[in-house]
């Protein structure tokens, strides 16, 4: 093989990992969840986030259900976090960082929320 096919093979198997990697990313989701007592929770029913806004501590873990038949998909400030939710299942994620966040759905439009991490 010469050098240039060599490369190719060596790219294309790069983006094959790097795609793979990204699929893992999103099965990975562990939906199993156990939401603790008084514990910040985000719900979807009727296309919506229930609240829209919540206020949390820096380091605290957001619990984000599905309580409706509809797939959601949530993202935090655009980056995908949960792949697709279906009815039940529970994501925990924490907000390292003290801001404010916007939670918007792949699939809703209007499907917005606001979380200020202090
Ligand atoms: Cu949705």
């Amino acid at each position: 093989m010469n050098r240039w096919i060599v490369a190719s093979v060596a790219l294309a198997a790069l983006l094959v990992a790097a795609s793979l990697a990204a699929c893992r990313e999103a099965e990975g989701v562990d939906f199993s969840a156990q939401v603790p007592d008084g514990a910040p929770q985000i719900d979807q029913h009727g296309l919506q986030f229930d609240p829209t806004s919540l206020t949390v501590s820096v380091g605290e873990t957001v619990y984000i259900t599905n309580s409706e038949s509809a797939l959601h998909r949530v993202e935090v400030d655009g980056e995908d976090i949960s792949g697709n939710m279906e009815r039940g299942d529970v994501v925990a994620y924490t907000f390292d960082a003290p801001g404010e966040y916007r939670l918007t759905c792949t699939y809703h439009p209007q499907q917005r929320a606001t979380v200020t991490v202090e």
